[in-house]
């Protein structure tokens, strides 16, 4: 089986599927966009992604595009390490959670993560490049022209991190639900590998707020346990390693 990995090293979306490849010691091909260049958005990558996103996953000539699909493909055509529960009451469980956390923390980490990272780039460009730019972007146009080129303002960063506080509150509650240790129970699931990348993202921006939910401060030791991290954020994964500046921010909280 040969797989290719069309991604970017800090993107969320292509964190989630290095952790389930690494996981499963299924080797790939890495090749690495840069989104702030535009690499998505050209042509022969916008025939295999017409989304002009990463990650996009090629095997053996089948392309399968956004990252929840594409975890799923892998453990329906991978047996190795498999993170998707047996019952199909427990995989409807695992896909709801996977939808709201689509819905909720992976969308609202774009906002900080914008706005605190990805400004600056931005800010530098002249008003017509910036338009130019938004405009190329298929799913992600209307997304740039709100934040512009001064940022989401206050009340739309406070909004999305109150939602990203609901998502930790909802991972405690599902947690003590299942009796953890992972969102489902005993057995990490995809659900779990969904989640990952927000917390690790805002946890690198200085912002884990969710010291005080202790079932979550062990969810978040757990998965850097895993195995599959480290070889998932290898050097230059995490946003701070690209851009400096942030670590003039907050100290971070672990
Ligand atoms: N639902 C898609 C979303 C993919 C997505 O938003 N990818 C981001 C990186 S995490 C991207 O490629 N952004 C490039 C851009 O906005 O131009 C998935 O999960 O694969």
């Amino acid at each position: 089986m040969g797989f290719r990995l069309y991604n970017a090293p800090q993107s969320t979306c292509s964190q989630r599927v290095r952790f389930v490849l690494n996981a499963k010691k299924l080797s790939f091909e890495e090749v690495k966009l840069n989104l702030l260049e535009g690499d998505q958005l050209k042509p022969d990558y916008l025939k295999l992604n017409p989304n002009g996103v990463v990650p996009t996953l090629e095997h053996d000539g089948t392309i399968v595009t956004d990252s929840t699909v594409i975890i799923e493909y892998l453990d329906e055509v991978s047996s190795a390490e498999n993170f998707t529960p047996e019952t199909p009451a427990a995989r409807a469980q695992m896909r709801a959670l996977m939808h709201f956390i689509d819905e909720m923390p992976a969308a609202a980490v774009r906002v900080p993560t914008f706005n605190l990272a990805f400004l600056p780039s931005f800010q530098k460009m002249s008003r017509d490049s910036f338009v130019a730019m938004a405009e190329s972007k298929p799913l992600r146009r209307e997304f740039m022209m709100a934040m512009g080129q001064t940022g989401f303002p206050k009340a739309e960063m406070d909004a999305a991190l109150a939602r990203l506080r609901r998502a930790y509150e909802r991972m405690d509650t599902e947690i003590e639900k299942s009796g953890g240790p992972w969102l489902l129970g005993k057995k990490i699931t995809l659900a779990d590998v969904a989640v990952m990348p927000a917390l690790v993202r805002m946890n690198d921006l200085g912002m884990a707020d969710w010291q005080d939910l202790p079932r979550v401060v062990t969810w978040f030791a757990n998965i850097r346990a895993q195995p599959a991290f480290g070889p998932t954020y290898y050097s230059g994964s995490l946003l701070s390693e690209r851009f400096p500046h942030l670590n003039d921010k907050a100290a971070k909280t672990s």
